[in-house]
């Protein structure tokens, strides 16, 4: 069962490995991911009422797990916005690119996880939003 927000963009349940001691979920690349993860960050300890985000990447593809407490996320193709709250470490979200995304409404505890395609390049990211809106309309 999938959850489609915006094209690339769709909230994914994952597969809870749970027992009487608690539960564990793992994620593989290439078979619970349509892509081979080559990084994973997170995300912590973010400060009251920051936002953070407010960038597209022009290739890669994650998947955001609030594995503790929750964010929200804004996503925005450049046609729709969608809000989506994640508070849930047995779901992922997927984020494809030319994805416009801010994050807002930390909890204090939020720890979101991200596994990506590629290693950091400051090269992929769009960072202005009239640049990103040119870009998603020419459809590159
Ligand atoms: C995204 C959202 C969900 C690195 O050195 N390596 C990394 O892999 C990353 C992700 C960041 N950094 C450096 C770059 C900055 O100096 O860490 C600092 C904070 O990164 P940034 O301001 O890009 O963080 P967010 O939370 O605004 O965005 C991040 C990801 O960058 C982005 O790809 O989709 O989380």
């Amino acid at each position: 069962m999938t959850d489609d927000l915006l094209p690339g963009c769709r909230i994914v349940p994952l597969t809870v490995r749970g027992d009487d001691r608690g539960s564990l979920v793992a994620i593989e690349g290439g078979r619970d991911l349509p892509f081979a993860i080559a990084r994973v960050y997170y995300v912590f300890g973010t400060t009251v009422g920051v936002d953070r985000g407010c960038h597209a990447h022009h290739h890669l593809r994650q998947l955001a797990i609030a594995v503790a407490g929750g964010c929200t996320m804004l996503l925005d193709d450049g046609v729709q916005r969608v809000r989506v709250r994640l508070d849930d470490a047995a779901k992922g979200l997927t984020m494809g690119p030319l994805i416009w995304r801010e994050m807002s409404d930390f909890s204090p505890d939020c720890v979101l996880m991200v596994l990506a395609d590629a290693v950091y390049d400051e090269a992929d990211y769009i960072r202005d939003y009239d640049e990103f809106l040119a870009v998603a309309g020419s459809g590159k």
